[in-house]
């Protein structure tokens, strides 16, 4: 059985989504980072980087932090949603990174200035918004020709699909990337990325173009 530590964020849901998706049962333990319950010593124990989202494999006996490791290990241990093709693989590897080490941040900082404090430093929100606008860019060209990020529905679009639900958090009008917005709605419209969103807690209706 999997423990899941988690919150109601794009890091958090990438995680749930994917247990969803693979349909196995899982606890979920409910991290406020809102209550600073991050930062309590049981948590840190499992999570030494004071961060959501983590697991524990009761079945392993390991404990993990850091989205992008733990998708990548549910996604190998149960051989789904992670190509066993090399250059499908490593594509799905590779935009996991992207997410990881572009998307993910970027997003964040554009959260963090352009959402919640507006008017702070217009440098700040000017260029975080328009790194990730450009990234949209970027994730619009990979879908021109490719129903999914890297072959078929995977860990890649798992990652980065919470990312984007925030379109409206980043002031990003999705509409302008057809392909970015196509993706989307497909991937909103799982039942299972309808439900792992819902983790821990209800805050919205998983938002819409
Ligand atoms: N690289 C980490 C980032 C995790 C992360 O930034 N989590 C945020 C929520 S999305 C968090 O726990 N924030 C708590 C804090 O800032 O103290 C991952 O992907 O797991």
């Amino acid at each position: 059985m999997i423990d899941l530590y988690s919150w109601t964020t794009p890091n958090g849901r990438k995680v749930s989504i994917l247990l969803e998706e693979l349909g196995i049962e899982y606890n979920v333990h409910p991290i406020d980072i809102t209550a600073d319950e991050q930062f309590a010593p049981s948590f840190l124990a499992i999570a030494p980087n004071n961060r959501i989202p983590a697991i524990v494999d009761n079945d392993a006996n390991l404990s993990m932090m850091e989205s992008g490791a733990i998708m990548q290990y549910l996604a190998e241990k149960h051989g789904r949603f992670l190509s066993t093709d090399l250059k499908t693989r490593w594509a799905t590897i590779e935009w996991l990174n992207w997410q990881m080490g572009g998307l993910g941040p970027m997003a964040g900082q554009t959260h963090h200035f352009v959402k919640y404090n507006p008017g702070k430093s217009q440098y700040a929100e000017d260029r975080y918004q328009n790194e990730t606008r450009r990234l949209y860019g970027v994730l619009d060209k990979r879908l021109e020709k490719n129903d999914f990020i890297a072959g078929d529905y995977s860990i890649a679009d798992m990652a980065c699909w919470p990312w984007i639900s925030r379109f409206e958090w980043q002031g990003i009008d999705i509409t302008e990337f057809k392909n970015v917005t196509r993706w989307y709605t497909a991937i909103a419209n799982r039942p299972a990325v309808q439900k792992g969103y819902q983790v821990p807690k209800y805050v919205s209706d998983v938002p819409m173009p």
